[in-house]
């Protein structure tokens, strides 16, 4: 007989994640430098600019930029990090700004003020007991870099990107075990300008620079593998996807294999970073859209050598695709990555498709091809609160969601699936990468302040705050 699998294992990583430009605020403070994200404004369309030539950038009067002061985590972390003990939260996932640590990213000397911003931050963090999970990178490139080489299309940036690592791992191998290299690696593809600071001109190459640049992160990605393994003997440095299913609309094979193609185009990346090399399809589509990618002699070695120890990923939400040109006129905007509407499944007020068994899907998937252990470091419902006068958020909806996927996530567990940890996004309300507003919430814990900048910042516990505190009291015993 098999014994029945506990669901969750008892150092099972509960806790939220972050981003620094999407809660810190102070986005000048204590010598940092500008990064992509401080250049764009609050608006439905601002992760797909295209800025052309970003020094002639200028803030103008009244548009708002959201990572200039956020939610002010930069002065309020005390009183932030001591709500998620409060929780119960064994870890935080957060990101480091990199102008902070280098403002232009060219620099030979770190910046000690920036340096000590993020000792301060992991020392409160391990006064609770709170493991921090850090983000090497996610989604800021210092604009120096952008302005002068081109951001990541350039090879250059490995050589930034290393030592930037390797400043971390020196400084902070006392206080952080696991690290990430590149937030949701494959939105690159996606989203150039937020992923890679590329600023795409008109008549350039489109597929052929981002394919470069996405082999310039993947060997940066590696070479912050070997330096963390190397510097912090025991520590775990995994990469990070944003993953979901894709369905085919129909069982005919045509559709069958557009999923499979649309998935490829994300899990190439996590290929290369798990298994330690390109694979056959990659270099067959590299093939057919004539797209050659400079590679050095030593880098074949380098990202065999180099691999990830665990998969992190993003999961919001399922996809769906069709082969059939007249079905794809039926997709959704919603999505980042845009969907045909799946009629089995609803959607959140944004359009992301809500599909719970999607994420055990998601894992067995991620698990039968990595053979690795997961980690859940992104999910949750974005959503319009309403603080009521009684000083709460009746959010229960954000509960009934995060209920059903923590339950098919405990089946994913029971199927065989290890998983280290889960961190729902934004555990404080904060910017919304997709809109740069902060009407899109995800938090147990409400903020006050509005799209416009507006409100006094004050921090208010909602209802879900005091349902997720239970289920890590009993180690989600509940599924
Ligand atoms: C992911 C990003 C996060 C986060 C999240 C939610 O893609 O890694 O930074 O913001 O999506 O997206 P949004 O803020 O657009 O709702």
């Amino acid at each position: 007989m098999f014994e029945k699998l506990t669901a969750f294992p008892e150092n099972f990583l509960w806790g939220g994640a972050t981003a620094a430009n999407q809660l810190e605020g102070a986005y000048l403070a204590d010598g940092k430098g500008l990064t992509t994200v401080d250049l764009i404004p609050t608006g439905a369309n601002r992760m797909n600019i295209a800025l052309g030539n970003l020094s002639s950038f200028v803030p103008q009067a009244g548009e708002f930029y959201p990572s200039h002061e956020a939610i002010d985590f930069y002065h309020r972390y005390k009183e932030d990090i001591a709500l998620f003990a409060e929780m119960g939260f064994k870890c935080l996932r957060l990101s480091i700004a990199w102008a902070r640590i280098f403002p232009n990213g060219d620099e030979t000397e770190p910046n000690e003020a920036g340096l000590q911003f993020y000792d301060n931050v992991f020392d409160e963090l391990l006064k609770y007991n709170i493991e921090p999970v850090v983000t090497i990178c996610h989604f800021d490139v210092p604009v120096h870099l952008v302005e002068t080489y081109g951001g990541w299309t350039n090879r250059k940036m490995v050589g930034f990107f290393e030592k930037y690592a390797k400043t971390l791992f020196n400084r902070y191998k006392g206080k952080v075990k696991y690290w990430m290299t590149f937030n949701e690696i494959n939105m690159l593809l996606h989203l150039p300008y937020i992923g890679a600071g590329i600023v795409l001109q008109e008549g350039q190459d489109k597929e052929q620079l981002l394919y470069q640049a996405a082999h310039h992160e993947l060997v940066a990605s590696a070479l912050a593998v070997k330096a963390c393994h190397e510097i912090i003997p025991g520590a775990q440095i995994g990469c990070m996807l944003a993953a979901g299913m894709v369905y085919p609309y129909t069982s005919n094979p045509d559709d069958v294999w557009k999923a499979m193609e649309l998935d490829r185009e994300s899990f190439f990346f996590i290929d290369v970073q798990s298994k330690g090399a390109y694979p056959g399809y990659t270099k067959r589509f590299f093939r057919e859209h004539n797209i050659h990618i400079d590679m050095q002699p030593e880098d074949a070695v380098i990202l065999q050598q180099n691999t990830v120890d665990y998969i992190g990923f993003s999961y919001y939400a399922s996809r769906c695709t069709s082969a059939d040109p007249e079905v794809l006129k039926n997709s959704t905007e919603g999505n980042v990555f845009g969907s045909v509407k799946n009629p089995y499944l609803q959607a959140s007020e944004w359009g992301w498709t809500i599909d719970p068994k999607g994420l055990r899907i998601t894992c067995n998937q991620l698990h039968d091809r990595y053979g690795k252990p997961l980690f859940i470091v992104e999910n949750g419902l974005g959503a319009t609160d309403v603080l009521l006068d009684n000083d709460t958020v009746e959010d229960d909806y954000r509960i009934e969601y995060l209920n059903s996927h923590f339950a098919e996530m405990a089946e994913a567990i029971q199927d065989g699936v290890e998983i280290l940890g889960y961190t729902s996004w934004g555990p404080i309300d904060l910017v919304s990468a997709g809109t740069g507003e902060m009407k899109k919430r995800y938090g147990y814990i409400y903020v006050d302040r509005n799209n416009d900048g507006t409100g006094t910042l004050r921090r208010v516990r909602k209802k879900s705050f005091h349902w997720y505190k239970d289920v890590i009291a009993n180690n989600g015993a509940q599924y």
